[in-house]
Parts: C-alpha cells; structure tokens; sequence
C-alpha cells in the first residue's frame, strides 16, 4: 500500500508495466490524496523488475528469482536472462552465420566459425551467466569462443582431428565451461578435460562407442561423467553414469538408440538432471524424474523433428521442443516449445539450409 498525495481534483492513473505479477488492485484511476494498494505474485523463475507508474511517478520493483537453473544445466541462453534463446545456424560461403534470437535481447546475427570445419559448442566459458557462441575446428583441434563479457576471441589448441567436442561443460563447479573431448583409444573411450579452475585431466570412461552426454545428473554444480551404450554393444541401451560428488557409477538400462535420441536434462527443475530419450517414430519423450523416481511419457513432437530441450520460459524445468523443418525448403522451420509455466508455443526460425546447435551439443 502507498500513499499518494495530490491537490483536490487532481486525476491520475496508476498502471503496472507487468500486470501478470505485480498487481494494482485498488486506486486506479485515483483523484487527490488517496492509497494504491498493489501485490506482488511469488517468483519461481529468475530475477525481474517491473513498474508502477502513478501519474508520471515510477515505483520500482526488483524481484529476487528463486529457481535460476544451475549452470551446467542451462543451455543456449546467450543474454543470459535464464531462458533458453532460439538459434539457427547458416552457411554462408563456409562461414558460419549464428541467426540468435535472444529471449530479453531480440535478434542478433554474429559471424563466428567455419560451417564445414567446425562443430558449434555454444556454452558458458567465461561464466557470466551467458551462452557465448563457440566451435571447435576439427582440422587443427582448436577452440575458439567468443566471449560473450567482452567480446574477445579466445583461441585454444585442445584435442585434435577425430575427437567430439560436445561434453565441454563446467566440470570443476566454478560456473565457467571447459575445454574438453572425448576420443575413442583402443576400444575405450577417454576423456581429456582442460578445467577452468581444476587444470588439466584425463580418465577412461565408458567404451570406444559409447555415446558421450552433458549433464549434472547429482546436483552438485559440477557435470558428471555419462554416456549413453548403444543397442550394438554390451549392455545395451544403458546410460552410465559418475558422479562427480562421490564418484559413484550408476547403470541404467533406458530407451533404445535403435529409434531414440538421447535427451538428458532437468525436466522436474530440482538441479539433477534427468535420463531422457525422445522417440523419433512416435515423438513421445520417456523419462526418469531425478527427484523421485517416476517414469514419465509425454507426447510431444513427431517423426522427423530434432528435439531441442532448454528452458525456454525460465522457470528452471527444462522444456520438451523440437526443431520442425517445412516440407518446402525455402520456408522457415519452427520451433515447438511445451512451456513447463507458459505452456504451447511455436516460432519460426531457421530453414533447411541452416542446422541448429542441439545437432552438437546432443550429438545428434
Ligand atoms: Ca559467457
Ligand atoms: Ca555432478
Ligand atoms: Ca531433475
Ligand atoms: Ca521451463
């Protein structure tokens, strides 16, 4: 409740710039002295600011968020406001052209990499708080990431030609991503990781063809050491897991790499990511809660689609989406989000000539 002070007759309107939380619900339109009584909605999302405007007066409001998704967690949020941005990725005579449509920053198309060289790994490396557009060159096992805190380039040899760049991700919990690969040596599968904070390291994980996956499936802030065995190897269909907390290794047998793409993420918003897959030939996503236990099945997608997940509204659950690309190759694709708070929405972006950077973060 505020008091307002106003000579007699004096009219004003009092008007909320964000009516969805913050709340005028008595003393619209006011005239003279008067009291304007508002509320304020609990956040579950991240941190907000909204205005009351009195009669030209701007009452200010800052939010504290509650449910921000750890770092490792966040995927492709290039202004950094917590929700996952649209991005599309052009060749453009070999140069990679980032179509970016950010969430709070609106379109913003950066040239940054070689489309038929370089693998997209867009994440976090300077850690603040923004997905900053990045490769690796598989010709001379180099990462270059544009940062988003200044702008700079910043090259860095690490790997070299053969290896998979998608597991770069904050390893050592200090919220910057790191420079890693994994490389298949004698029918084991070895990771080499250049950790922000932690230095270099290099351990067996997994076999030669193990599929390699992101993710922090205990909570603590640091990824985790996790692949996915494919159903031509033994066991198979298996997600195995080390945990970066206790060094715990967990086998569980889930989906089919026979018809399934290999989705991990944190779909019930506690930190931990979830085991997922997406079933291309009936778009149902299959997955094991972190918080619970459950099995859970939500249709959503179809054959043909690339599935997408992040948290496109914020609300620190990650979001089932797909990728659509029209029947005609000159029209824009669409992305498909279920909303965890909004629900259903759709946006077209990106064409058929364009491929988008789940391809590699998810390996697929
Ligand atoms: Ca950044
Ligand atoms: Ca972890
Ligand atoms: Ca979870
Ligand atoms: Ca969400």
């Amino acid at each position: 409740m505020i008091s307002v002070t106003a000579g007699t007759n004096c009219d004003y309107s009092v008007i909320s710039n964000a009516p969805d939380w913050l709340i005028v619900n008595a003393g619209n339109p006011g005239s003279g002295n008067g009291l304007v009584n508002f509320t304020i909605q609990p956040n579950s999302g991240v941190a907000r600011t909204g205005t009351i405007n009195i009669g030209g007066t701007i009452l200010t409001v800052n939010q504290l968020g509650t449910n921000a998704a750890p770092s490792v967690n966040r995927v492709l949020d290039f202004d950094g406001d917590g929700r996952t941005d649209y991005s599309a990725i052009q060749n453009s005579g070999d140069a990679m052209i980032w179509h970016n449509y950010r969430s709070a920053g609106g379109y913003a198309p950066i040239s940054f990499g070689s489309f038929t060289d370089d693998v997209a790994i867009p994440n976090d490396y300077d850690g603040d708080g923004k997905t900053d557009v990045a490769v690796w060159r598989s010709s001379n096992g180099t990462f270059y990431v544009l940062r988003s805190s200044n702008n700079t380039l910043q090259a860095f040899q690490f790997g070299q030609a053969g290896d998979n760049p998608n597991i770069s991700q904050d390893f050592d919990g200090d919220g910057k991503a790191d420079y890693a690969v994994t490389r298949a040596v004698n029918g084991n599968l070895i990771w080499y990781i250049f950790g922000s904070n932690s230095g270099f390291r290099t351990l067996q994980f997994g076999i030669g063809s193990d599929k390699p996956l992101r993710g922090d499936f205990d909570g603590d802030g640091k990824a985790d050491y996790a692949v996915y065995r494919p159903s031509n190897a033994s066991p198979a269909n298996t997600f195995f897991i080390r945990k970066s907390s206790n060094n715990e290794e967990i086998g569980v047998t889930f989906g089919s790499s026979a018809t399934d793409k290999i989705v991990p993420a944190d779909y019930d918003g506690d930190g931990k990511t979830d085991i997922a897959v997406w079933r291309s030939t009936n778009g149902v996503w299959y997955y094991l809660k972190s918080s619970n236990g459950g099995f859970t099945a939500v249709q959503f997608g179809t054959s043909g689609d690339l599935p997408t997940p992040g948290d496109y509204d914020g609300d620190g659950k990650t979001d089932f989406a797909v990728w659509r690309l029209n029947a005609s190759a000159n029209e824009a694709g669409t992305f498909f989000v279920q909303n965890s708070l909004n629900g259903f929405s759709a946006f077209g972006w990106g064409n058929a000539q364009m491929k988008i950077p789940a391809n590699s973060i998810l390996g697929q």
